[in-house]
């Protein structure tokens, strides 16, 4: 065990033993606590208030928590009532309850963008004025809680991939509004420990290399910092552990704590048995990942019982029935509750509840590839030349087709069509497409049928057509799915529908899109526009040989606009809920070949 570990043990057990509430001898029962604190690390959850008012509720956060995040009304716009005013009681309430049951508590989040009071939101202030609204805000919530919260999100989410994110404090201070608010938690409270916090940092790629950046040059600098909180508000199939464990150990070099401060799993369609097993085996391996990593400290859960998850109320991840954490709506504890005991009990050589061999027959094989995620194919029509896609995860495309590109659909007769209608900016709903991929001798065909209600023809911006109305698709051709970043062989390709007015002008953008060396037709429909496009199966930077079951990276887009910017945006793979493939191609999902004759 590590010396942060160890030390985070002797505290617990320190802190435990002399109160009324929990005990030290229930710090080493049988809960996800009590092995966690065995192992060095703390066991989170969020809560809100009015968790607490669910006896069922309160009684597992107690039983199975030792750290306690308050989910939502410890957030300025929360918390304040008017300028310099405040209503600190549902915080409060929180606190007594997590002091009550032995919890620590982890404050979240001091400045976070999107819960300012609109009085923040919309001022004016002096850069001079607007640093003394900070630091009071700051003074007031952090020395209130002074000695009693052990960690702090200073900031939340303050870079938008790789730039800082714009915000009314970076109008109105700059770029050292983030280190100002360490500073003032830190003359707050010293003995707090401040955290970053961001989601989309937890494996290598821009964001959380420009978090790094920004931890390193605190750290020289010495400006307060003392760790990296990574949400991990995860998709099912979607994470590169070997890319997060990379992460986790450059910070920890940099001598910072790591966090996961958010967990929840999900998944696209309704749950069944398979699915619930694989979440199961999501949060067997990202446990892994913190006790693996020297200085993971914390592994907090984004909610108690499914039945309260901030999944089921968000409009971008439309999935209402999503159960993405430990327990049930029914507060029975889910197979990835059992599973991460057993392994916290096993690490911390206690009898495991489940033993190797259990484990071992429902996590499967856990490093299998990609392919053997995959369900079995089916076809829900016999005439089908390829099965029916795998939901944001799988496409198949069927060998040995030839299209002519000319905006006419016939030729992609019995390929079956994917429907894509959610994404990061779902637009009202009458905005849609249907796309499909096929492969001969030559060619990989890309088809896209948008119904769109509003298509902009006419000026774009080179430099920002993903603003205007297109479609996009991505390949990953190098046979590295896991490639966290741009590097020949991966593209992405944007076509404007533009390209339907102007034929003799193709317009593509996007990542490495010359390379791909595409050839496009585009024709306006009556419900929108179609885009069929082909890419050479040999060119400069790729050979692609279609085999049975061979797998390709593959992604696609669709960007809606209705007036200047963009309003819609819609995303087939599940993995990428951030509108990141741009960024990372770890975030796409598979193009599956197939064999007609199968
Ligand atoms: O889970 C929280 C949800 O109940 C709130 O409505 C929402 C808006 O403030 O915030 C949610 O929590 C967010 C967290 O504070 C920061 N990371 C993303 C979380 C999910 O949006």
């Amino acid at each position: 065990m590590n010396t942060r570990k160890l030390l985070i043990s002797l505290l617990l057990i320190v802190a435990l033993l002399p109160s009324a509430g929990l005990t030290g001898a229930q710090e080493t029962s049988f809960s996800l606590r009590g092995f966690a604190s065995r192992n060095g690390i703390y066991m989170g959850a969020a809560a809100w208030t009015y968790h607490l008012d669910d006896p069922a509720l309160a009684e597992i956060l107690a039983r199975e928590f030792n750290m306690l995040t308050p989910e939502h009304e410890a957030k300025w716009c929360m918390v304040s009532t008017g300028p310099g005013e405040y209503d600190f009681s549902r915080v409060d309430r929180l606190v007594k309850f997590a002091e009550e049951n032995n919890m620590v508590i982890h404050g979240h989040t001091l400045v976070w963008h999107s819960c300012s009071p609109d009085w923040v939101e919309n001022a004016e202030w002096s850069r001079d004025e607007a640093i003394e609204v900070l630091r009071e805000h700051i003074t007031t919530v952090v020395e209130r809680y002074k000695g009693r919260v052990m960690y702090w999100d200073v900031v939340n989410e303050a870079f938008d991939g790789g730039d800082m994110r714009d915000t009314a404090w970076l109008r109105m201070i700059g770029e050292d509004y983030v280190e100002l608010a360490f500073q003032f938690a830190h003359e707050a409270d010293p003995d707090a420990l401040l955290l970053y916090n961001d989601y989309g940092n937890e494996s290598m790629g821009e964001k959380s290399d420009a978090v790094y950046d920004m931890a390193q040059d605190f750290l020289a600098r010495g400006v307060p910092i003392h760790g990296i909180g990574m949400q991990g508000h995860f998709t099912l199939g979607s994470i590169n552990y070997g890319s997060i464990a990379s992460n986790m150990q450059r910070l920890g070099e940099l001598g910072l704590e790591v966090q996961f401060t958010e967990v929840d799993v999900k998944y696209l369609g309704e749950a069944d048995n398979e699915i619930m097993t694989e979440q199961a085996r999501t949060y067997y391996k990202l446990m892994e990942l913190c006790l693996d990593a020297e200085t993971c400290s914390a592994f907090i859960v984004w909610g108690v019982a499914d039945k309260y998850t901030w999944l089921r109320n968000v409009s971008f991840f439309d999935n209402p029935t999503v159960d993405p954490l430990l327990f049930g709506d029914d507060y029975k504890p889910k197979l990835a509750y059992y599973v991460l005991i057993s392994l916290l009990a096993e690490r911390a050589g206690a009898t495991p509840l489940y033993d190797a061999d259990k484990i071992a027959s429902i996590l499967g094989e856990p490093d299998a590839g990609m392919e053997s995620d995959l369900p079995t194919p089916t076809k829900s029509d016999p005439n089908q030349l390829a099965p029916d896609s795998v939901p944001g995860v799988a496409v198949y495309a069927p060998m040995g087709v030839s299209i002519t590109l000319d905006g006419d659909l016939s030729d992609w007769e019995n390929i079956p069509r994917v429907l894509v209608n959610t994404g990061t900016m779902p637009g009202d709903g009458e905005t849609y497409f249907e796309f499909a991929v096929v492969v001969d001798d030559t060619n990989l065909y890309y088809m896209a049928n948008v119904t769109d209600p509003n298509v902009i023809y006419g000026e774009h911006d080179p430099g920002t057509w993903y603003e205007t109305d297109s479609v996009e698709f991505y390949l990953n051709t190098t046979g590295d799915l896991e490639a966290s970043s741009y590097v020949p062989g991966i593209v992405q390709v944007g076509i404007l529908a533009e390209n339907a007015i102007s034929p003799d002008a193709p317009l593509v953008g996007g990542g490495n899109s010359g390379d791909a060396q595409v050839s496009i037709a585009t024709v306006e429909t009556d419900t929108g526009y179609v885009i069929e496009a082909s890419v050479p199966l040999v060119n400069d930077v790729w050979e692609i040989v279609p085999e049975h079951l061979g797998v390709l990276g593959f992604q696609t887009h669709l960007n809606g606009s209705s007036s200047n910017s963009r309003d819609t945006k819609l995303i087939w793979s599940a993995a990428d809920t951030q509108d990141q493939s741009w960024n990372n191609p770890s975030l796409f999902g598979q193009l599956v070949f197939w064999d007609t004759t199968q």
